[in-house]
């Protein structure tokens, strides 16, 4: 871990150094519950390597962001939302509300969700 992780919430995350309530793991990303959830099923899904945001992974590493979709898919799957539809978001940058920057999908579904969000 270099300088830039080492204070990185959602790498000690990663790490197992603080606990989080995981939902399902590969090799390459990690899903856990939102501690604050806004929707029923809401889950985060991080690669596990740092990347700051979803542009610069996409960048560095086109595979590793589609393993955190299809690790997000997985997970709605598993939490019966796939049929009736869910939603993906990589809020980017603050002042599209992103406050932590290690890279996550927040998966939202299990209810009717609004458009446009706020
Ligand atoms: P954002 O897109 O960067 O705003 O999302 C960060 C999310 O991380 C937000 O929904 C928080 O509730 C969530 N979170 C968490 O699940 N566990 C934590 O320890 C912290 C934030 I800090």
């Amino acid at each position: 871990m270099d300088e830039s992780t080492a204070a990185c919430l959602f790498c000690k995350i990663v790490e197992k150094e603080i606990p989080a309530e995981i939902v399902r793991e590969s090799d390459t990303a990690l899903a856990f519950r939102d501690i604050n959830p806004q929707a029923p099923t809401h889950v985060l899904v991080v690669p596990k390597e740092h990347h700051p945001n979803a542009a610069e992974l996409a960048a560095a590493s086109p595979a590793l962001l589609a393993d955190v979709v299809a690790l997000a898919a997985e997970v709605a799957a598993e939490e019966g939302i796939d049929e009736a539809g869910y939603r993906i978001v990589f809020n980017t940058g603050a002042q599209a509300g992103q406050t932590v920057f290690h890279v996550h999908a927040h998966l939202l579904g299990g209810r009717a969700l609004q458009w446009p969000p706020g």
